[in-house]
């Protein structure tokens, strides 16, 4: 397949590499001005990708999106033009609130969401390593995105495990409720995530999960309290090490996901009158760090 990479950092050049491993076409659209960008995953030998070539949008059969949450609608609307009716847009990345609008500005593009656990790091421009094996999963948006899925076979066999999920709203509403717990706090506390797992910060989490488990309800989402938390617990004791990515982000001073995470909840819970007092206070910690960048 043609398959260009939007948005190639550490997960898109993990997928980069895996999937012309397997024999795909693959081009990346970064940020960068070069028509070519050279690639060491791990200590395999460096790969040579086009960037930028305009045909690779023309041409494209599957867009994967691994921008960050906020870049998506604005990145796909500015390449519009050049991407083709039939082309299967992918979107991957932390957060919820992106698929609706891209369905709704893409209305003859299958629209496909994944989410992934695979671990990944960049740590130059020349660089990536895997860092962790993961899982990734997939689900159509769309009518069209729901009739791809053979596009598990295709990606299952470049980097595994992928698996189709019919019910990928739940898996994104899990993973979006274990990223409103974790990321804020880590970003707030500048501390790894196994931090979390301390009594302080559980008193902290527990009120948090509760908001979202509600919320998670109201939208038709079988969950439950116990069920929820030992879901986040469980990621914070296997990812102890990781330094999450809005902690990153805030180390970097670099704008957050939080508008697409725990903004995302505050937004669906007001549609169901729900108050999310715990989650708002997060929310807006993170407004004023990010605030504070543009004042200083
Ligand atoms: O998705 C993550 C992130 O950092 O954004 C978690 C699961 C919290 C791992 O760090």
């Amino acid at each position: 397949m043609n398959i260009t990479i939007l948005g190639p950092g550490a997960i898109g050049s993990l997928w980069a590499h895996k999937l012309a491993n397997a024999g795909h076409n693959v081009s990346l659209w970064g940020r960068d001005s070069s028509e070519t960008l050279r690639l060491q995953l791990d200590d395999t030998s460096p790969q040579t990708f086009a960037n930028r070539d305009p045909n690779s949008l023309v041409d494209c059969d599957l867009l994967l999106v691994t921008l960050k949450a906020w870049q998506v609608l604005p990145a796909l609307e500015s390449l519009k033009s050049q991407i083709n009716q039939d082309t299967i847009l992918v979107l991957m990345h932390n957060g919820m609130g992106t698929a609706q609008p891209v369905c709704d500005h893409f209305a003859s593009n299958p629209v496909v969401i994944a989410t992934t656990t695979h671990g990944a790091f960049k740590p130059n421009k020349y660089q990536v390593q895997h860092t962790g094996q993961g899982m990734t999963q997939l689900g159509g948006m769309n009518k069209a995105g729901q009739q791809c899925h053979f596009l598990q076979a295709v990606l299952d066999h470049a980097l595994p495990e992928v698996r189709w999920n019919d019910n990928i709203q739940a898996v994104l509403w899990n993973k979006l409720a274990v990223n409103c717990a974790i990321n804020p706090l880590t970003a707030i506390e500048q501390c790894q995530n196994g931090e979390l797992a301390r009594p302080p910060f559980q008193a902290i989490i527990e009120p948090i999960v509760l908001e979202i488990v509600k919320v998670m309800q109201a939208e038709g989402i079988a969950t439950d309290f116990q069920t929820l938390l030992a879901t986040v617990n469980q990621v914070i004791s296997h990812t102890a090490t990781n330094f999450s990515s809005m902690r990153q982000d805030v180390y970097h001073q670099r704008k957050t996901e939080i508008d697409f995470i725990n903004g995302y909840l505050i937004s669906v819970a007001k549609q169901h009158h729900l108050a999310t007092p715990e989650n708002s206070k997060l929310y807006q910690a993170i407004k004023q760090i990010e605030q504070g960048w543009i004042t200083s």
